[in-house]
C-alpha cells in the first residue's frame, strides 16, 4: 500500500505543475499535497490490477479521483457549508488562500480532473475513455457528490423530505460512497470487466462506502484532532443526521460490522490483499477493542 500512495503522490504532484497566475495552481496543489489517505485512488489502481490491467493505464483517472475527492474536500470547508478550519492537519484551503481562491482551487480541480484523463490516459481507447467521463460527470453532479451534500445541509436544517433512516442512506450514498463506486467503476472499465464483475464490484464499493460513512461519524465520536486532522465532535455539536445520532455508538458499530462483513464476502473472491488490509484497517480501528 506504502509503494501504491508514494507512485499516487508522485503522480499527483507530476501532472500538476504551479503555472501563471499562481495563485490558483498553489490552492489547487495545497489541499492536494497534504497527506489524504488517497482510498479513492487506491481503490481504483487495484480494481485494475485484481482484473488483470496494467495500473498504467489506471493512473490518471485515479488520480483524477483525488483531485474530486480534494475539491469536495475544500469546498466541504468553506464557511458556507461545513465551516472548518483545518483539513488534513492543517488550516483548510479558505483559511491559507481566502474563501474565493478557495472557491476557484475547487472548480479549477474539478475540470481539471477530466482534462486530466482526456490528454494523459494514452493507453486506454477511445470508448474507455468516453465511459470514464461520464461516470466521472454524472457522480459528481447533481445526480451525485451534489446530490449529497444538498440533501445533507437541508438534513441540517431539519428540512426531511423523506423518512430520517431513508434521508440518511441517501446522504450516505451519494455524498460517500458515490467516490468509492466511481472509483471502482473506472478501475472496472480499465480492467474491461465483464457485466457480472463489474457490478459486484459496484455492489462492493457501494457497501464500503456506506461503511466508511458510518466509519466517519463514529470517528466524529471517539477520536482526536490529532488522529483525524480536523475539528472532531462537530456533528454532534451541529444537531447533524449521522447513524449515531439516529441509531446511537452501538447501533452504529453493528451495521458497520454488517457492511464490512459482506465487504469481505464479495472482496474474498478476489486476490487482493489490499482491498483486504484496507477493510481491516478500519475494522480495527472501531471494533479493535471487540475483536
Ligand atoms: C462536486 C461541485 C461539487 C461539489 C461537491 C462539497 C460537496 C459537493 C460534497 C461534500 C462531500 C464530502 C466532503 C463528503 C465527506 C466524505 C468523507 C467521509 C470524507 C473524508 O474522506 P477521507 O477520510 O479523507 O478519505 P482523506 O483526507 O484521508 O482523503
Amino acid at each position: 500500500m506504502k509503494e501504491l500512495i508514494s507512485l499516487i503522490d508522485k503522480k499527483l504532484d507530476e501532472y500538476l505543475q504551479i503555472e501563471y497566475p499562481e495563485d490558483i495552481f498553489k490552492a489547487m496543489k495545497y489541499t492536494l499535497s497534504l497527506p489524504g489517505k488517497r482510498l479513492r485512488p487506491i481503490m481504483c489502481l487495484e480494481t485494475a490490477r485484481m482484473l488483470g490491467c496494467d495500473i498504467n493505464k489506471a493512473l490518471p483517472s485515479a488520480c483524477a479521483l483525488e483531485m474530486l475527492h480534494v475539491q469536495s474536500l475544500i469546498h466541504d470547508d468553506l464557511p458556507c457549508m461545513d465551516n472548518d478550519d483545518f483539513r488534513r492537519g492543517k488550516p483548510s484551503n479558505h483559511k491559507v488562500f481566502g474563501e474565493a481562491n478557495a472557491v476557484l482551487a475547487g472548480d479549477a480541480l474539478l475540470t481539471f480532473a477530466p482534462q486530466l484523463i482526456i490528454e494523459k490516459s494514452k493507453d486506454l481507447t477511445f470508448e474507455q475513455i468516453v465511459k470514464i467521463l461520464h461516470e466521472y460527470t454524472k457522480f459528481a453532479g447533481a445526480y451525485g457528490l451534489i446530490a449529497g451534500q444538498v440533501v445533507d445541509i437541508e438534513s441540517e436544517g431539519g428540512k426531511l423530505v423523506k423518512s430520517p433512516q431513508e434521508t440518511l442512506d441517501f446522504i450516505h450514498l451519494n455524498k460517500t460512497a458515490v467516490l468509492f463506486r466511481l472509483a471502482v467503476r473506472i478501475g472496472s472499465i480499465c480492467a474491461n470487466a465483464d457485466e457480472k464483475t463489474f457490478n459486484e464490484l459496484d455492489d462492493f464499493a457501494t457497501k464500503f462506502g456506506l461503511a466508511f460513512q458510518i466509519y466517519d461519524d463514529i470517528m466524529d465520536e471517539i477520536s482526536t484532532f490529532e488522529e483525524l486532522g480536523k475539528s472532531i465532535g462537530k456533528d454532534k455539536a451541529s444537531g447533524k443526521l449521522t447513524y449515531v445520532s439516529l441509531y446511537g455508538l452501538d447501533e452504529a458499530k453493528n451495521k458497520f460490522k454488517t457492511l464490512i462483513n459482506e465487504c469481505y464476502g464479495i472482496i474474498n473472491k478476489y486476490e487482493s490483499k489490499i482491498f483486504r488490509e484496507i477493510l481491516k484497517k478500519l475494522e480495527h480501528r472501531i471494533l479493535g477493542e471487540e475483536e
